[in-house]
């Protein structure tokens, strides 16, 4: 599917995933081939074209993939788990609807090929917790999560009613230093390496023995696109592939910090975001991400917070 012919459009580029994608894309497929937009600009996509667009807005996403002659279309704008909380009929009503436009586009021949993420949000507290594997009992408890396995089925849907080449990753918590993560439960990961340089303390929403799946986003933007770039024959599952990376909890995260940061102190402060945090997996088995298309993570939690650090200290 790679090649300079391409014709990308990134919805929900300002988002934590989207600045770093659009750069990563930029590079494969050059940056005036990389159309980012979002419902507000950002100085992070200073180098693509840009569009505003509400991804709830389907006429208006109709032009963008017309004016630029979008052949392919990354949809990353939702709400995520925390913030979905405060607000579920509308993160419902984007996170599905959006989606739905996406697909129809697709449906109808304007563009060729989706990425949508899904999320460890879609399992939930039946769900076994240890290496989760890939079919399982799945019983979210947020609405993102009941909107992200909702999307899941629709995805396998259209791929198997209109042959839509939808694509899709189940994320863990995406941990990366370009940009800001939007109101996740798994946040708490990025915010502690800010404090940690700015104050050396970090006062954490989930318990200290909260282990979660997370990882990279160096890692995670690397499997998005080997997952686009896989030869069509090699995607065995149109729901959603678990991809897995590293599993931690806040202590042992910050036990690492403290190694580059010896004075830095955490203290523990669970709000509602510890119930969600609890109903989700600790560690994931992504064997099929690794036999159908040959997935491979990088970082440990060592590199993950050496490199997280060295590339903070300037930009903090
Ligand atoms: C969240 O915490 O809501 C997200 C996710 C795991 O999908 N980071």
């Amino acid at each position: 599917m790679s090649g300079t012919h391409e014709k990308i459009l990134i919805i929900g580029a300002g988002g934590q995933i989207g600045v770093e994608l659009a750069e990563s894309l930029s590079k494969i497929y050059g940056s005036s081939n990389v159309v980012a937009s979002d419902i507000k600009e950002s100085p992070a996509l200073a180098n693509n074209p840009f569009e505003k667009l509400d991804a709830l807005d389907g006429k208006a996403l109709f032009d963008v993939v017309k004016k630029h002659q979008i052949t392919q279309v990354y949809h990353l704008a939702a709400m995520l788990s925390a913030t979905g909380e405060q607000n579920p009929m509308f993160a419902w009503k984007l996170n599905m609807e959006s989606l739905f436009h996406v697909l129809d586009l697709a449906k109808e021949k304007h563009i060729k090929q989706i990425y949508w993420p899904s999320s460890i949000a879609v399992f939930g507290p039946t769900t076994p917790t240890e290496n989760t594997p890939q079919y399982t009992v799945m019983e979210p408890s947020t609405i993102y999560g009941i909107s992200k396995q909702a999307g899941e089925r629709w995805c396998e849907w259209y791929f198997k009613k209109f042959g839509v080449d939808v694509r899709s990753i189940r994320y863990p918590g995406l941990i990366g230093w370009k940009g800001a993560p939007g109101g996740g439960t798994t946040d708490y990961a990025v915010h502690i390496f800010y404090e940690a340089l700015k104050n050396g303390t970090y006062e954490c929403f989930l318990s200290e023995n909260t282990t979660l799946p997370m990882m990279c986003m160096e890692d995670a933007i690397r499997a998005t696109i080997e997952l686009m770039h896989a030869p069509i024959d090699k995607i065995n599952i149109r729901g959603s592939y678990n991809l897995a990376g590293l599993s931690f909890d806040p202590k042992q995260i910050s036990d690492e910090i403290k190694k580059h940061i010896p004075n830095f102190k955490i203290t523990y402060k669970p709000d509602f975001r510890q119930q969600i945090a609890d109903s989700w997996p600790k560690s994931i088995d992504d064997r099929e991400a690794r036999q159908h298309w040959g997935w491979k993570e990088k970082y440990n939690l060592e590199l993950l917070v050496s490199s997280m650090l060295s590339n903070l200290k300037t930009k903090v």
